[in-house]
């Protein structure tokens, strides 16, 4: 049973959404990552939300370029929370794939977080803080993910400051 099932609409899409899966590895929530494309095979993705969400899936991620409907057509099959992550690489750079992901029809929202490999971490961080409402161990984890970043900054800014002085 995994918490969160990541889709792509293709392998094509790997290099650019595997971010969302180093993401949820850092804070210990357990995925399935796989492919399937809301055109090219519109069955198994059926199958996979439903056989996914009958073992307990929590929130879909999906990833997918072009005319980018993974997300709706899981959306359209689940009332579980759906993310979507644009995917750039088509001669339009990616603006087809963001208002196809981000203009669904209300009752069937899609969460869209930005383009490529940006909005893959923030697809991972927004699931994690969905999860996090009834988990509050993952919800310390994020806390204490979110404070390392902080300091990261602070810390940052003092070299540069020091750097520029
Ligand atoms: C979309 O079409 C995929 O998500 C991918 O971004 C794009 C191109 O797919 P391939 O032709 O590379 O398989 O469905």
């Amino acid at each position: 049973m995994a918490d969160v099932v990541i889709m792509m609409g293709s392998k094509s899409d790997e290099e650019k959404v595997f971010p969302c899966v180093e993401v949820l590895k850092s804070l210990g929530i357990s995925y399935i990552f796989t492919v399937s494309s809301a055109h090219r095979t519109p069955e198994r993705t059926e199958a996979i939300v439903r056989e996914e969400e009958s073992c307990g899936a929590k929130v879909f991620i999906c990833a997918a370029g072009m005319a980018a409907h993974l997300a709706g057509a899981v959306a359209a099959r689940t009332s579980r929370p759906v993310i979507g992550i644009p995917v750039s690489g088509s001669s339009l750079g990616g603006m087809d794939a963001l208002l196809a992901t981000v203009q669904m029809p209300p009752g069937f929202p899609v969460a869209t977080v930005a383009l490529d490999k940006a909005g893959a971490r923030n697809a991972a961080w927004l699931a994690a803080q969905i999860l996090a409402l009834a988990d509050r161990d993952l919800y310390a984890r994020l806390e204490a993910a979110r404070a390392k970043m902080r300091t990261d900054v602070e810390k940052a800014g003092a070299e540069i400051s020091a750097k520029y002085s």
